[in-house]
């Protein structure tokens, strides 16, 4: 008999092309944006999915999402075959298309879904606990980087325009402020000090682009540690959450990715004196993107990774403060201060980088040098 989270979502199951019977579904994941649910068929042998409702406030037009997700992933399975990989469907995200043969369904709420065949045997970690695992996780986006380098940046769609332009996110902060629609400006008045201080320092990676010493890329856009899948020995085995895939500067990875493995606490630690630098974890993913990036990478944008490092924290604060002051509309709250928690625990993350920044500069040009 299906569990009864199974009965709930089996009619929106039924709609897609999957093999076997869904005999229990449920949630799985800590994301901010989609709710994940994962499907175990009656098939012994497998394959069980992922069933995922896509967040429409946040990604307006599904269509191009999914098209986006299908051009890549195809890319890269292509490539994996090529390179005579064993297990390439273990090494991509799959896609399962409805009946009819679309990518999503959308139910009569206007609830998008969509179904992903699950990775068998694999683990995605909040908090990176290992030296191996970092490297690993740096080995996964830079090869996922590496493997749509020859894309043109421009056949992906801006699912969210501007979704990583500082500026923009600056413009939308101002907004916030001025609007004050839950009235808490008064509230976080330092911490909207200690973004304004800034403004101008953050804008290296826009001003490289403007004069044409960055290329714009195809790059993941939520390099968050969660979004490696790592088998059981620890070894990157698939780059997920392809949703916000687009074009970018490979600075923008590479921060997101370190704000999460370098710090040694939550995203949204309360307490800050918590909140320290991994180093040797940093050094790690530093060696793992390089080894797999390297080839493909200009001077000045192995140059720009640390600037990436500075941002992407910097951004997310001003992303979380964004949306407290909006009165908590885009990111799942499990509290009524979860976002201004959050704010605090990247502001503190971003003083950290900035004591460490030399440091962080050194290792990255040593790294590099072995390529010399
Ligand atoms: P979000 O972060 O938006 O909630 P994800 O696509 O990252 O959604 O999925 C949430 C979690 O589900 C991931 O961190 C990972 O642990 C797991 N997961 C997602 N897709 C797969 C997959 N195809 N195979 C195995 N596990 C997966
Ligand atoms: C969101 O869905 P999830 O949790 O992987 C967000 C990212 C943020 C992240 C912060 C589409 O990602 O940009 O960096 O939260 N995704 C979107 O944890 O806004
Ligand atoms: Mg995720």
């Amino acid at each position: 008999m299906p569990n009864n989270k199974a009965a709930e979502f089996l009619p929106i199951v039924n709609f897609f092309a999957i093999k076997g019977k869904a005999v229990d579904i449920e949630p799985f994941g800590s994301g901010h944006i989609n709710d994940t649910y994962r499907i175990c068929t009656d098939l012994e042998e497998g394959p069980n999915y992922m069933l995922q409702r896509i967040n429409n406030h946040v990604f307006k037009n599904v269509e191009h999402l999914m098209q986006n997700i299908a051009l890549v992933c195809n890319h890269i399975k292509h490539k994996l075959i090529g390179q005579n990989e064993k297990d390439a469907e273990g090494k991509v995200l799959t896609p399962v298309p409805t009946k009819n043969g679309d990518l999503f369904f959308k139910d009569e709420r206007n609830n998008y879904w969509r179904i992903f065949i699950l990775i068998e045997n694999t683990k995605s970690y909040d908090i990176v606990e290992t030296i191996q695992q970092a490297r690993e996780g740096g080995r996964a986006f830079g090869n996922f980087q590496a493997m749509l380098s020859d894309l043109n940046p421009l056949d992906v769609h801006e699912v969210i325009p501007n979704f990583l332009n500082i500026a923009s996110r600056l413009r939308d902060f101002r907004d916030a402020i001025n609007k004050n629609m839950a009235s808490r400006v008064d509230e976080v008045r330092s911490e909207i000090d200690f973004i304004q201080e800034r403004e101008n320092k953050m804008n290296t990676i826009l001003n490289m682009a403007a004069k044409s010493q960055i290329p714009l890329r195809i790059t993941h856009n939520d390099t968050k540690f969660n979004n490696v899948l790592l088998n059981k020995e620890d070894k990157a085995q698939c780059v997920i959450d392809l949703d916000t895939v687009m074009p970018g500067y490979v600075a923008y990875d590479f921060g997101d990715a370190i704000r999460t493995i370098i710090n040694s606490a939550a995203e949204d630690e309360a307490d800050l004196d918590r909140i320290k630098l991994n180093i040797p974890l940093f050094e790690a993913y530093t060696k793992g993107y390089l080894e797999t990036a390297h080839h493909f990478l200009y001077p000045m944008e192995i140059k720009s990774l640390v600037d990436g490092v500075l941002l992407l924290p910097y951004m997310q604060m001003i992303r979380f403060l964004t949306d407290y002051l909006n009165g908590d509309t885009y990111y799942k709250i499990s509290h009524p201060t979860h976002n201004l928690q959050r704010t605090k625990a990247q502001m503190r993350l971003v003083i950290e980088i900035e004591k460490h920044e030399e440091l962080l500069r050194d290792l990255v040009k040593r790294e590099a040098n072995v390529y010399l």
